[in-house]
């Protein structure tokens, strides 16, 4: 439903082989292609993480020469853009389409119809019941195709994005005289795909959103299966090997429906029965999980889900029955168990759960996430089927993310090594001996410090701070959310800004904090903690007893285009969720990719990258997730222990209410709320302690740059593993058993 794609024409040239010689033309015109670039929308046609994830699964796709596309929504209006006033976000309408978008390609002759509400008649046929679907709302779907273009391999897959279209006029209402009616209609079926949801952790049960998931789904399945059908032909035969030609994945539930409609095409429309459209059904589908909150697993209220899409529900009703009598077959006289895992219960659909049931794969996203999945949140269904859950880590594209967003680094990773990386990422391990050369530390650094002179830039234009590009860039990037605990670096700034107070010679090297995120616009938390940082940021930047030693700064409008400035630029990276909340993240390897060194708690793919990099080369801190799910379960925590027990705790809560921050004592209270009101649900206050001797070392090991440098280029060698390329391959191998399928042998550059 989401995929966030940014802009698209230096990573275009680079994959095309091009972006050289382009630069070099454009220079002999007097054009910069870094400015030319920037004439280009951010397709921010996602939230986060998890669109982000789909954006660079497309282009491991291409790169590896895989048969695999995207289907989703194009949304007129995209994730809301971001100002900060007076210290608080403002959300203003993502206008990306307003002069046109050069890469798609409306395809009008492909068009699907997708129905919506109506009633269901059933009619028997011969002797099988027939059902017909009466007075829905027809909805036009259009689709507009991007290209995918793979690196250096002649592959151009298709993203096919979904618009909804009306008829310029209804024509029987406007005949009738009724011309508000028909312009009305036209404005209804087109809002459908207007705006794109921007909360990404919390479900809103609202219809239109329903409605935007049933459209891209059906229309996706309509084209899939008319394609089908115009390639191996329309017998009956030909379609009961459907799911051995083609493999449908679903990024989270939000496509689940695609499980009730490949039933439904298959028996309304192709005449299967029930059984048959079942085995083929699973074995086409299989699903990611990306989140374990609670707050975020989609369910739809029973009644709005039939109203809107009664031929559909009647499919999930006979899902969940069949499902729940296997389950009772199982499981004699266990109600409760058959309860919690039944798709239909509390008067809910639960998206999850026929997600699980309809599919054949169930992966997480990284190997701690994948554990809780199985041992916590969905352990009786992975005892029922056992068979279908496994992992596959999470990964970023290297060429967006390293080679096309940092080309000197890149320039000098390739004239240590050799080229080979870029399509075989495994190959950067073979930088692990330069760690310790200091010809390349130095010219690494070099880089680094470039790359701050070019986000300082960016920084002054937008914020009117400067950056020092001599301080350490410490960073924390990423949707504004509580359990990603922006609140815990808040809290240790202030800490920290205490003891300078305290100490006004404190021995501490220079550091920037920079912030950056969007805050979805009725999370009031994750607003207060944007005021927070923009207030620490006034304070601490205009006191002269800090001396200019720590800045604080947010940057507005964090995207796909920020982060590609940020990223390079950056010393410290900010990964410190509570454990067992963040089901993998990929900032966190983008960072890595850049030479970063990365401060943060044992969860989701941190993990791994520790495993990865060694300990000598990460700082982590915090509980475990094992002791976080503890507490979770059996209690024993009190945040009052913290508060009590630790001045320097006591001091920063006081001060976020105690008039300290110079504006209302009400101002922070959410945070307060968050913190003392709720016994310190994320456990920042516990954590607290450990994270602020953590920022420690990270001071002690930047004091000493040859150990800071030999840490820095260790991260970069050892990323490999964090790359989409290797994701993509396991995917391909294990869940959808696809090759790649040369259309050019030979690579030219
Ligand atoms: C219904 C509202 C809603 C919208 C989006 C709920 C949940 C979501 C996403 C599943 C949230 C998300 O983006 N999850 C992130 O997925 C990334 C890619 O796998 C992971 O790296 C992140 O850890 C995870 O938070």
């Amino acid at each position: 439903m989401e995929f966030l794609l940014g802009r698209l024409l230096s990573n275009n040239l680079l994959n095309l082989g091009l972006k050289d010689i382009c630069e070099e033309g454009l220079k002999d015109f007097g054009i910069d292609l870094g400015e030319l670039e920037t004439v280009e929308p951010d397709a921010g046609l996602g939230n986060g993480g998890l669109g982000r994830l789909a954006a660079c699964f497309l282009d491991s796709l291409a790169s590896l020469q895989m048969p695999g596309h995207g289907c989703g929504i194009r949304y007129r209006h995209g994730l809301f853009e971001q100002k900060i006033v007076n210290g608080y976000q403002v959300e203003l309408p993502d206008n990306w389409l307003q002069d046109g978008y050069v890469w798609e390609v409306r395809k009008p002759e492909r068009a699907v119809i997708v129905k919506f509400g109506g009633n269901i008649r059933m009619e028997i046929k011969g002797k099988n019941p027939v059902f017909i679907h009466e007075n829905y709302e027809p909805v036009r779907a259009v689709p507009y195709d991007l290209p995918v273009v793979g690196y250096n391999c002649g592959t151009v897959n298709t993203l096919r994005l979904w618009s909804a279209e009306a008829d310029d006029f209804d024509f029987s209402s406007f005949s009738k005289g009724d011309y508000l009616k028909a312009v009305e209609h036209k404005y209804n079926v087109e809002n459908t795909t207007q705006v794109l949801y921007p909360e990404d952790s919390h479900l809103e049960g609202k219809i239109l959103r329903l409605k935007q998931q049933y459209f891209f789904v059906s229309a996706g399945l309509l084209s899939i299966v008319r394609r089908y059908k115009k390639t191996f032909g329309t017998t009956m035969e030909a379609l009961k090997k459907f799911h051995e030609r083609i493999a449908i994945h679903i990024n989270d539930t939000h496509p689940a429906l695609a499980i009730p409609e490949l039933m439904r095409i298959l028996m309304d429309e192709e005449g299967f029965g029930w059984e048959e459209a079942w085995d083929v059904t699973v074995k086409t589908i299989s699903y990611t999980n990306h989140t374990i909150l609670p707050e975020a697993l989609e369910k739809w209220p029973m009644d709005l889900f039939k109203g809107l899409l009664p031929r559909i529900y009647m499919i999930v009703e006979e899902i969940n029955e069949r499902f729940c009598k296997k389950l009772w077959e199982q499981y004699p006289g266990q109600w409760e168990r058959i309860r919690h895992m039944a798709i239909l219960s509390d008067n809910y659909v639960h998206m999850a759960h026929l997600s699980v049931v309809g599919s054949h794969s169930v992966n997480g996203v990284a190997k701690i996430h994948s554990e809780i999945l199985k041992k916590e949140v969905m352990s009786n269904f992975n005892q029922f089927y056992p068979h279908k859950f496994n992992n596959k880590t999470n990964g970023v594209t290297h060429r967006r993310w390293l080679a096309n967003c940092n080309p000197s680094l890149s320039a000098l990773i390739t004239e240590a090594i050799g080229p080979s990386w870029l399509t075989h990422p495994e190959d950067l391990t073979a930088l692990e001996p330069y760690a310790n050369d200091s010809s390349f530390q130095e010219k690494a650094a070099k880089i680094k410090r470039r790359n701050k002179e070019a986000l300082a830039n960016h920084i002054s234009d937008y914020t009117g701070v400067n950056l020092d590009v001599d301080s350490l860039l410490d960073v924390h990037v990423k949707r504004i959310h509580a359990y990603k605990r922006q609140v815990l670096n808040a809290l240790q700034i202030m800490d920290m800004y205490n003891r300078i107070r305290d100490n006004p010679n404190l021995d501490i090297v220079p550091r920037t904090f920079l912030f950056a995120g969007k805050a979805a616009p009725g999370y009031h938390l994750a607003k207060q903690t944007i005021k927070l940082v923009n207030t620490l940021a006034d304070i601490i930047n205009n006191d002269p007893i800090v001396k200019d030693r720590i800045k604080v700064v947010f940057v507005p409008n964090y995207s796909v285009s920020l982060a590609e400035l940020i990223i390079p630029a950056t010393n410290v990276s900010e990964q410190i969720s509570t454990a067992s909340k963040e089901a993998s993240g990929t900032g966190n390897m983008k960072f890595m990719m850049n030479g970063a060194v990365t401060i943060c708690t044992m969860d989701g793919a941190n993990v791994e990258m520790y495993e990865e990099v060694g300990e000598e080369n990460i700082i982590t801190f915090g509980l475990s997730a094992e002791q976080v799910i503890r507490y979770y379960t059996f209690g024993g925590y009190n945040v009052m222990d913290e508060y009590h027990g630790d001045q320097r705790i006591k001091t920063v809560v006081d001060q976020l209410v105690n008039g300290f921050l110079g504006t209302g004592y009400n101002e922070f209270s959410d945070i307060h709320h968050l913190l003392m009101g709720t016994n310190d649900e994320y456990f920042i206050l516990k954590d607290f302690s450990s994270y602020v001797d953590a920022q420690n070392r990270i001071n002690d090991f930047y004091k000493d740059q040859t150990i800071w440098r030999s840490m820095a280029v260790n991260n970069i060698a050892f990323s490999s593993r964090f790359s989409t390329d290797r994701t993509i391959s396991e995917y391909a191998i294990d869940i959808w058993k696809i090759k790649p399928l040369v259309v050019r042998s030979g690579r030219r550059f």
